[in-house]
């Protein structure tokens, strides 16, 4: 990690830049795959899931006996852990449904808005060396207390068939029966557009790689929606004197692990708080199983000393950071300042882990610049809400004059007659 310290304001989005990972020829490839699986299908699929899983595979769909045996092998206190989690996660989500209000806005004109959930959804989870179980959750649990009528999702199969037990242990708690082991660019196609076996879906979520993202982006264009555009995965902290250096450097390597493209930002108050917390990180590094990509994070990943509070909060504002964690003594009151970031983690007990896991927050959250303009995945990210207005005749007699006149400057006569003739009929 380098240090900077006092950086002006000009250099910050240079110093902060994160680091682009585009595969040549990325959008021509996740084209084709769409192209191939819209015209063929299951079989393009199974001709997909051949070379880029290494498994040949007769069916996709998930059975009964395939839920058994993740039950089996999933232990109790990991189960148990899963529930605690799905109660926070559920309690959270389920108050986020807004109440109906009908509103008058002038004598016999109402208008009121109604949340409807998205009928089809699909969502992604990829496999890879660390299967998130975790995103079944964040995206699941929300999926059913908005009442999505049917939930869809794909995963990508292990070389010899297999999908991860915890996986499918998580799905069946939450209630989604309908798991495809599915992955990559193929996953998405198939969900943006049906094949034999994959219903067509109106919305994909979910994390994903490279190939993933193309894929979600390119289907956006094509009618589907995606949660958000998804990028690798940031924290940055905001230290000062009292926060532990032991606790901060944690943080630090718990978003450097999730890939060598992640990126960690420190920002700490002096240059001792800087070093004490570096100090840290190193110590700490070598015991982590995943040092080898935790360690490449790290490479692309800076720390800034700013002296200036007010500074500090600019930059954090600027930068919009996917996960903020605010190890500071007055976190409460500096989280007040904070207007871009996806999530915030306040004072010095509140780890990122809790959010990524269980405290009750989703964890598909803005990464890239995106929190300046994106909320995380919500309730609200599975309903859509419908306007309704109805009208008295003396609703129509207050308002009807003013709609003819603006009708008539827009050159609209239709409209304005469409007053008109109810108007004229009393
Ligand atoms: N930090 C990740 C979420 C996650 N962490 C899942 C562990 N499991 C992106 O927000
Ligand atoms: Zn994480």
């Amino acid at each position: 990690m380098k240090t900077v310290i006092n950086p002006e304001q000009a250099t910050w989005a240079d110093l902060l830049k994160r680091p682009a990972m585009e595969a040549a020829n990325l959008d021509q490839l996740v084209q084709g795959v769409l192209a191939e699986v819209g015209k063929r299908g299951d079989a393009a699929v199974r001709a997909y899931t051949a070379r880029f899983d290494g498994v040949a595979l007769d069916s996709f769909q998930v059975t009964e006996a395939e839920f058994a045996e993740a039950e089996r092998l999933v232990d109790e206190p990991l189960k148990e852990a899963i529930q605690l989690a799905r109660q926070n996660i559920e309690s959270f989500h389920s108050r986020q449904w807004e109440q109906l209000e009908e509103v008058e806005t002038m004598p016999g004109v109402r208008c009121w808005r109604k949340s409807v959930p998205i009928d089809k959804v699909g969502l992604y989870i990829p496999g890879g060396t660390a299967p998130l179980f975790s995103s079944v959750l964040m995206l699941g649990v929300p999926a059913r207390i908005a009442g999505c009528g049917e939930i869809v999702l794909c995963t990508p199969p292990d070389k010899s068939g297999k999908v991860n037990a915890a996986i499918l242990y998580t799905a069946a708690q939450v209630g989604i029966g309908k798991v495809f082991k599915i992955g990559g660019a193929q996953a998405i196609a198939a969900m943006a557009q049906g094949t034999e076996t994959v219903p067509a879906v109106y919305k994909i979520f979910g994390p994903g790689n490279q190939y993933v993202t193309a894929a979600k982006q390119l289907a956006s264009r094509r009618g589907v929606a995606i949660d958000m555009p998804a990028g690798p995965s940031e924290v940055l902290v905001l230290a000062d004197a009292t926060a532990q250096p032991a606790f901060v450097a944690a943080d630090l390597l718990s978003q450097a692990e999730h890939g060598i493209d992640s990126q960690v930002v420190l920002v700490a108050d002096s240059l001792e708080t800087a070093a004490k917390v570096q100090e840290a990180v190193m110590a700490q590094l070598e015991s982590l199983p995943r040092r080898a990509i935790a360690a490449k994070a790290l490479a692309n990943s800076v720390a800034v000393v700013m002296e200036d509070r007010s500074a500090a909060i600019r930059l954090i504002n600027g930068y919009a950071p996917e996960h903020l964690i605010l190890a500071v003594d007055d976190a409460r009151a500096v989280g007040e300042e904070i207007t871009n970031a996806g999530s915030v983690f306040l004072g010095h007990y509140t780890p990122e882990s809790v959010g990524d896991y269980a405290s009750g927050t989703n964890h598909t959250l803005p990464t890239d610049g995106y929190a300046r303009s994106y909320s995380g995945v919500s309730l609200d990210s599975f309903i859509k809400k419908i306007t309704f207005q109805e009208l008295t005749p003396q609703g129509l007699q207050q308002l009807g004059p003013a709609v003819q006149r603006m009708a008539e400057a827009e050159q609209l006569s239709a409209h304005a007659r469409a007053v008109a003739v109810r108007l004229n009929a009393e």
